[in-house]
């Protein structure tokens, strides 16, 4: 009879199985547990306050000088995400274009939107040969794949926020990137009547195709604020004010396949209700003083700050102005999460759920 061999420890068989390269579930099962209520935050919530940021882009300019390919756009880096990002999925940053300055046209798979800090008419992006004039508080999209360049002609500096899917276009290594060939900027559509954004509207070709997804799109400050001002009378969300979801006319989703962008209103006084969801998003204050409580930590903003909520934190805004109102902008990666069926909110799901008003009784006033 054989004699029994000594029984082999569960210790140095993980071991053994590291070294061929496999792994027990029963390894990842203690990963399983640790994920009983949900994923902790990925990410701290941060602050980058408008004083140090703005100080750093005028540094930008003297240090790049030009900033030929690349763009002198400072990057918010999350303090615990080692691997880059604002969030997880998303990078932020701030961009300056100095008087008479071009950054060069190219395209890449990462998606991006714009929101304009500083600007007049004259300061533009052209995306697929669409010239979009960026004025302050405008939102331009430049979709993925899409050609975009920006110009600035005027005798002032320009400047704007970027938001990119980078961290999750990483994740999935998907980036394409392409410098425009032969030229610094594109082409641009000479014709009104060439513009996509001119089918995107309230009326269209009828002997066309439509294009739905990846258009160039601007929405210009002047006709969202008078639909903000409109919905602002209405009760809002208990968890976010009155946020309003920027959609694509074409499909009436968000924005664009992987970020949806968002303009918030807190009334004076406001303190919303603590929720959490599973898409993260980052803020730029377009005005108004408030915090924002993420778990613990409390984050004072003012105008022009930006900030990171991860997701699945616990968190409220306050409008501390009794007076004033508070405006947000913000950029959450909600269709990413939502596109695989993983959008989820404590304590109740406040996205999409509302009723619309009903139509008014007979007879009421
Ligand atoms: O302005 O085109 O922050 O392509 C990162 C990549 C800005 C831009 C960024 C970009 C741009």
């Amino acid at each position: 009879m054989a004699k029994p061999q000594t029984k082999k420890s569960l210790e140095s068989f993980n071991q053994e199985l590291a070294e061929i390269h496999m792994t027990g579930q029963w390894v990842y099962e203690d990963l399983l547990t640790a994920c009983i209520g949900g994923p902790r935050p990925r990410g701290d919530a941060f602050l980058w306050p408008w004083k140090m940021v703005n100080e750093k882009l005028t540094e930008a300019c003297d240090v790049l000088e030009e900033s030929f390919t690349a763009r002198r756009s400072l990057l918010f880096n999350n303090p615990a995400l080692p691997m880059g990002g604002t969030t997880h999925t998303m990078l932020m940053g701030i961009q300056m274009i100095k008087a008479g300055e071009i950054a060069w046209a190219h395209r890449h798979t990462l998606a991006a939107i714009r929101f304009v800090v500083k600007g007049d008419g004259k300061v533009f992006t052209v995306v697929n040969g669409e010239k979009c004039p960026m004025e302050v508080n405008d939102l331009i999209l430049t979709p993925q794949w899409t050609w975009h360049d920006h110009q600035n002609p005027t005798a002032e500096t320009a400047m704007w926020v970027d938001v990119l899917d980078v961290p999750f276009m990483l994740g999935l290594n998907q980036p394409f990137y392409e410098p425009y060939p032969g030229a610094k900027v594109q082409a641009v559509r000479e014709k009104r009547s060439e513009h996509l954004q001119q089918r995107a509207g309230w009326v269209r070709p009828a002997w066309e195709t439509s294009q739905k997804e990846n258009l160039p799109l601007r929405y210009a400050w002047q006709d969202i604020e008078p639909q903000l001002r409109a919905l602002a009378e209405s009760p809002g969300s208990p968890y976010d004010g009155v946020a309003l979801e920027y959609i694509n006319p074409m499909t009436g989703g968000p924005t664009l396949a992987t970020l949806s962008c968002w303009i918030q209103l807190l009334r004076p006084g406001e303190r919303t209700k603590k929720h959490r969801h599973t898409s993260s998003a980052v803020y730029f204050v377009v005005g108004g003083e408030g915090t924002t409580i993420v778990g613990e930590k409390s984050m004072d903003w003012t105008k022009n700050d930006c900030f990171a909520v991860p997701n699945w934190a616990w968190h409220e805004h306050v409008n501390r102005s009794k007076s004033e109102e508070a405006l947000l902008f913000s950029v959450n990666d909600a269709p990413i999460v939502s596109a695989f069926g993983h959008y989820r909110e404590e304590p109740e799901n406040s996205l999409h759920t509302a009723q619309i008003p009903a139509v008014p009784a007979p007879g009421a006033k």
